[in-house]
């Protein structure tokens, strides 16, 4: 049986990767961060299969201890302070976790078990501005936020520990992907919820930033699942995944309306607040070598994730006693 030890369980991705490595038959060793509350919203299903781990990527020495204690043959560092728009408050709480979280992880690997295989969530967020498209593995970095800067600074150390100790340690450069689980203050999460609870009469209108922003948007399921193949190469390499298509944030808010039967111009408002100092227009993957080295092809269409994502939140309400007075649900 072998182990895999996982940063991040507790978030969109962590949840997804533990159920797929639990059903490959793997050991799951996930670290959690201690806290005065234990309710773990997307792994709660899990909890009676996967063992945790109390460590932080801010505490070299919590990270060394877990490892070690772990014996894992797999390392997966999805652990990171992952939303774009508190990077620009809390930069330097993010350069801690994000980028220097990286080198600690590694630290960990190197010391306590250097024959075990490293994945590092890297981000399509390093393109940041539009040099090329669609971004490939040699496109080159121009990130946009402190958090995409502090990615790239992860990307790199990967690179280098993977040269200078003869690490097995790869990048999955992921273009953005979604969920039910996705947290909310994300944009899809945030429309998916923010129809449900205009369609059941808990708000009027939903407001939003930058409509016209594009991105690469796939289903976090799939994404996981390419994670996991690039940790079984012969060789430790960086792939860029993504689903090769490109959407706006208005295209979004106008399918996950649909999916309801309302027109999202009545209800989506400009607001100022969700505007970014610096924005990335444009992401869309090229995931060739993703295809032909990993086998790895998405498997949900960008129409197919919106109406997913809007349904789980209408049956969350549902759920919740709440009766629909608006729309077709
Ligand atoms: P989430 O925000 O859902 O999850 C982040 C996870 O990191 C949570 O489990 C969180 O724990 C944990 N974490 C944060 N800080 C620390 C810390 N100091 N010590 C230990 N754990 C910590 O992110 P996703 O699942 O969406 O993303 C996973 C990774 O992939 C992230 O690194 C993200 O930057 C990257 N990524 C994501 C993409 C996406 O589209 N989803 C695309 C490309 C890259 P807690 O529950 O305690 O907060
Ligand atoms: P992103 O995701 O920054 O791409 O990072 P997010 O969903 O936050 O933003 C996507 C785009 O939507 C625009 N936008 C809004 N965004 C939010 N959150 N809220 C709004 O109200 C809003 N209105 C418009 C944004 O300006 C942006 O252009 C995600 C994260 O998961 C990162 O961790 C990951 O690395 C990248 O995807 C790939």
């Amino acid at each position: 049986m072998k182990t895999a030890f996982i940063t991040g369980i507790t978030g969109q991705d962590g949840s997804y990767l533990a159920e797929l490595l639990l059903g490959k038959g793997y050991r799951v060793v996930g670290v959690v961060r201690r806290s005065s509350t234990s309710y773990f919203e997307r792994i709660g299903h899990l909890l009676d299969r996967v063992e945790l781990v109390s460590a932080d990527l801010l505490d070299q020495t919590s990270l060394v201890d877990a490892v070690d204690a772990a014996k894992p043959d797999e390392i997966y560092n999805l652990a990171a302070q992952s939303f774009v728009q508190t990077s620009w408050t809390q930069p330097v709480l993010t350069g801690e976790f994000t980028a220097l979280g990286v080198t600690r992880m590694l630290e960990a690997m190197k010391k306590a078990a250097p024959k075990a295989r490293f994945y590092q969530a890297s981000s399509s967020e390093q393109f940041g501005k539009v040099v090329e498209t669609p971004q490939r593995e040699t496109t080159p970095f121009y990130p946009r936020s402190p958090y995409g800067v502090a990615k790239v600074y992860g990307h790199w150390i990967t690179v280098n520990y993977r040269e200078s100790f003869g690490l097995f340690a790869a990048s999955g450069i992921l273009f953005n992907h979604e969920s039910e689980r996705r947290g909310l203050e994300f944009v899809t999460r945030k429309i998916s919820d923010g129809v449900a609870r205009i369609a059941f009469g808990l708000d009027d209108r939903l407001p939003l930033g930058n409509l016209d922003a594009r991105r690469d948007w796939g289903f976090a399921g799939d994404y996981v699942d390419a994670m996991w193949r690039m940790l079984q190469q012969d060789e430790p390499d960086d792939f860029v995944v993504g689903t090769g298509t490109t959407c706006s944030v208005r295209d979004f808010c106008q399918r996950a309306f649909d999916v309801v039967g309302l027109d999202y111009r009545e209800f989506v408002t400009r607001d100022e607040r969700f505007f970014r100092p610096a924005e990335v227009d444009l992401l869309v993957a090229d995931p060739s070598k993703a295809a032909e080295k990993l086998g790895w092809t998405p498997t949900v269409t960008f129409e197919q994730l919106v109406q997913r994502m809007v349904e789980a939140d209408v049956a969350r309400y549902r759920r919740m006693g709440h009766t629909p007075t608006r729309g077709r649900v």
